[in-house]
């Protein structure tokens, strides 16, 4: 298990809160990703189309032995098999989103996959929960995630172990 990962996990539909639990069951269950530790939940309001319902988000940290793709066609597999609509519209409501954020220090741009995560430094829904689990964590740009965190606190609505 010699890749550290960071995923972000995101749920708006049918029981966002129970669907955060069931996959993180399931991911314990397949053996593919050690998880190391995970975040409490945050309850945040959608980034996109505002006509759907708040979203449920954690972060978790994971070591594997999966590369970067592999990971992600896993996850995606993970999505699907949860009851992930992948026709659905960008943005829109979903009941189980699965992100690859980090992947050890590594920086990626191809056509399947943006790592860190596009976004990662601008979405409280991110940057709280792994500011929580990791708050020196030092993003490859240089900048440490507690730091940029800060700024994004107050748009969290609600916690929960
Ligand atoms: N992809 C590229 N990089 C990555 C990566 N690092 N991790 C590609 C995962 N996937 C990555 O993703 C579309 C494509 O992105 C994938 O096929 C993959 O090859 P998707 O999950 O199928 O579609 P999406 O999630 O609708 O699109 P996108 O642009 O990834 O959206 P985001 O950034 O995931 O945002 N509001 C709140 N409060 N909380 C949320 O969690 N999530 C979203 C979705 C919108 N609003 C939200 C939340
Ligand atoms: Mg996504």
């Amino acid at each position: 298990m010699k890749n550290t990962v960071y995923i972000g996990v995101g749920s708006n539909l049918d029981s966002p809160s129970l669907q955060i639990d069931r996959v993180m069951e399931y991911l314990r269950l397949s053996s593919i990703l050690d998880i190391a530790s995970i975040s409490s939940k945050y309850f945040t309001s959608p980034m996109g189309p505002q006509d759907q319902p708040d979203y449920v988000n954690i972060v978790f940290k994971a070591n594997t032995d999966l590369e970067p793709l592999e990971l992600l066609d896993f996850l995606q597999n993970v999505e699907n098999e949860m009851g992930r609509d992948r026709d659905a519209i960008r943005w829109g409501a979903r009941i189980i989103d699965l992100d690859i954020l980090l992947f050890n220090d590594f920086e990626i741009d191809c056509d399947r996959l943006t790592v860190p995560h596009k976004g990662l430094t601008e979405r409280c829904f991110v940057l709280s929960p792994l500011a929580q689990i990791d708050p020196d964590l030092v993003l490859p740009g240089g900048d440490r995630i507690g730091f940029i965190a800060q700024k994004y606190a107050h748009e969290i609505k609600k916690i929960q172990d």
